[in-house]
Order: structure tokens, then sequence, then C-alpha cells
């Protein structure tokens, strides 16, 4: 908890610090054995700046299956409004276990693990078609676990 504060808080000058001593690598070796505050900050911004981006551009689209415990998706249909990075939140509150498998063309292009009672984010870089989705718990999908993803 503490740790977390402390990167929060660690403003744009840590940064700058970092940047403006990133050239003399020889000066750096003496100070490096006692201490303990060497700690590495050097992931944190390109991390979140690229959180922000995926975000702003991506669909995300909820899919659930029959919380009962019947062979089927709630959605029969799911609609991305565009190309690019899209996020299914898949969701199976039943105790029967299935997966959500994304298709195009008759080839996979992204699944998820066979889950019950939880859920789990598939995500992949759509182009405008039509995809498949179906359940590939075996006979699932004869039972009509499937459906169709456009992307527009
Ligand atoms: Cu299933």
């Amino acid at each position: 908890m503490k740790k977390t504060a402390t990167l929060l808080a660690l403003p744009l000058t840590a940064i700058v610090l970092l940047a403006g001593c990133g050239g003399d690598d020889s000066s750096s070796d003496s100070s490096s054995t006692d201490t303990s505050t060497g700690t590495t900050q050097t992931e944190q911004p390109s991390g979140s700046a690229n959180e922000d981006k995926a975000a702003a551009q991506g669909d995300v689209l909820e899919l659930s299956a029959d919380p009962s415990g019947a062979l089927a998706y709630e959605q029969k249909t799911l609609t991305a409004e565009q190309p690019g990075k899209v996020q299914i939140d898949f969701t199976n509150d039943s105790p029967v276990g299935h997966d959500v498998v994304i298709e195009q063309d008759g080839k996979k292009v992204a699944g998820s693990s066979v889950i019950t009672g939880s859920s789990e984010v598939v995500s992949f870089d759509a182009k405008a078609d039509d995809y498949t989705f179906y359940c590939s718990v075996p006979g699932h999908r004869e039972a009509g676990m499937e459906g169709t993803l456009k992307v527009k």
C-alpha cells in the first residue's frame, strides 16, 4: 500500500532526472552497494500511456452464457462499431463449463479458457468482417452455442 502511494506520488521530476543523467554510465557503480533505494522506476511512464490509448480506440462487447446452465449464450449477435482492437468480456455464471472461440473464415483468431462461475477477457485485432463465435466444449456448439460477431 505504501509503495503504491509513493510511486503514484512520484511526479514528472523523476522522469526528467532519469533522462537527464542517463548518459554517464560510468559514475553510477560505486553508490549501488549498500543503499536500498535502487528500485527500478523506469517501466512506469510508458505503461500507463499505452493503456489509455487502447481504451480510447477499442470496442468492448459483453458476452454471457446462460446463467441457468442451458447450452446457450445470452447474445446471438455482437457488433463492434469499428475495426481495430475488439475486447469481449465473457461471463459464465453457470456451473457448466463454457468458453468462447472467435473464428474468421473457419480459422480461430482468439479464444478464452473454459470457465465456470467467472469471467474472462478476450481481445483481438479485428478487421471489418463477419466473425463467428462459438463454445468449443464438445456438443455445445451443436446445441446452439454460436453466434455472429459483426465488425463494421
Ligand atoms: Cu459451452
